[in-house]
């Protein structure tokens, strides 16, 4: 499917920084280093039943950050994302309000397009639905059920964690820890005929009323992980730079497509390290479409509310911690946002080399950027105060700020 059209990264002078960041599996910040000049990153899409929330547009701000800051750094950046455009949370809301779930799925990806243009946020060269991901999907099973790391239970393809060494090793969790959340998170421990509790389903035999597809591992459609894996496979290969998504992603979505990728093609590893974002919440509770608690990008936007003051909004709190999403954060946004536009729009101001570096560093820096925000307004703040004589000063601050934070002064 197509994506949303790319706004312009302007040029800046220099060279950025290598990006640290944290690395789930490794449990630690650390350096990832694209090996031929080409950054490689998969991000996982949305399922199209709601609109885009402020947790989607914060996970997906974060790895906006990452392409910013390897752009900066000289890299070419190859993104992927997948939509998962057939699956149960879909299809149960479809059903429950009386919708064509294709029709449900097009529109909300329609809106999540409009939304991530609005933002500024940079689109995947390549943006893939599950279900045209099926031909990819198929060999894949095929593959594992030949090496007899995946297995039928009453028409169902299960795949065997058993079969993967590796399993564990992107969470971190052990397995008495993983049953609860595999449980929670889509999963089936309890289902009798399974080899492991922990085993993931990687195709679903047709159910009466459900969308099917007729393949050679017979009427069905896929499981979840491996929609994600046969798309990464597809256009990134193994061991690429970033798997990204939100920390409810890391178990078991990540740990299984990790294990599922790396059976079926018998190498290691599948990304070369797990980026995950916190989780947004309101008022006490993860912002969830099944909980219901959303603020949507979309209803903000009708509201009247600049974007560039929601993505600064975003920016305002580390990727990697869980916030509370308030009208105050959004108060401040516009309100810096303001201040930031008023400091630009003079034709001289404060030297802005050293707040280009120091934004640079903060970015690469596991993407701080709430200290990449208080960079911009010391200089903001002196522009105001006491102002200077660099012609051309607020054009370089506005072009840092918008290659780098991807908001547009
Ligand atoms: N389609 C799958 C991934 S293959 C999925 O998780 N879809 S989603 O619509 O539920 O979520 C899309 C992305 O937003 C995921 O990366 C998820 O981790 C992230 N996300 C969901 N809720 C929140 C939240 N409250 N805060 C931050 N990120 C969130
Ligand atoms: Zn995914």
């Amino acid at each position: 499917m197509h994506a949303w059209p790319a706004s312009e990264v302007p040029a800046l002078p220099g060279q950025g920084l290598p990006l640290r960041i944290f690395d789930t599996a490794a449990g630690t910040v650390r350096e990832v280093v694209p090996q031929d000049g080409t950054a490689r990153i998969y991000v996982c899409g949305i399922t199209p039943y709601d609109a885009t929330h402020m947790g989607h547009a914060a996970t997906y701000n974060a790895f906006d950050l990452v392409q910013r800051v390897w752009k900066d750094a000289g890299h070419d950046v190859l993104y992927v994302q997948n939509v998962t455009d057939v699956d149960d949370p879909l299809l149960e809301r479809a059903v429950a309000t009386g919708q064509d779930w294709t029709a449900l799925a097009e529109r909300e990806t329609a809106l999540f397009r409009e939304d991530m243009t609005a933002l500024r946020l940079l689109p995947p060269a390549h943006y893939i639905g599950a279900v045209e991901s099926i031909p990819w999907i198929v060999p894949l099973v095929q593959k594992l059920l030949a090496s007899g790391a995946a297995y039928e239970v009453d028409g169902d393809i299960y795949f065997s964690v058993d079969s993967d060494p590796h399993f564990g090793q992107v969470s971190g969790l052990d397995r008495e820890a993983m049953r609860p959340v595999f449980a929670e998170r889509g999963g089936d421990p309890d289902r009798p005929g399974k080899r492991h509790p922990l085993d993931a389903l990687l195709w679903l035999a047709a159910r009466p009323g459900e969308p099917a597809w007729e393949t050679e591992l017979g009427h069905g459609r896929p499981g979840w992980h491996i929609e994600c894996v046969a798309i990464a496979l597809q256009y990134l290969g193994m061991s690429f730079d970033i798997q990204g998504g939100g920390s409810d992603l890391s178990f078991p979505h990540h740990e299984m497509g990790a294990s599922h990728a790396q059976v079926a093609t018998g190498t290691h590893p599948y990304a070369k390290a797990y980026v995950h974002a916190g989780m947004v919440g309101l008022d006490g509770h993860k912002m969830s479409k099944s909980r219901g608690n959303l603020v949507f990008v979309s209803a903000l936007r009708r509201d009247g509310v600049d974007p560039a003051a929601i993505r600064l909004a975003l920016l305002s709190r580390h990727y990697r911690e869980n916030w509370e999403w308030t009208k105050a954060t959004l108060d401040e946004a516009v309100e810096r946002l303001a201040r930031w536009r008023a400091a630009v729009s003079r034709p001289d101001g404060p030297a802005a080399e050293q707040l280009l570096g120091e934004v640079r560093t903060a970015l690469a820096n596991d993407l701080d950027a709430p200290a990449a925000l208080a960079a911009v307004d010391r200089w903001a703040a002196r522009q105001e105060t006491e102002g200077g004589p660099d012609i051309g000063a607020p054009g370089l601050v506005s072009r840092t700020v918008d290659a780098l934070l991807g908001v547009a002064l």
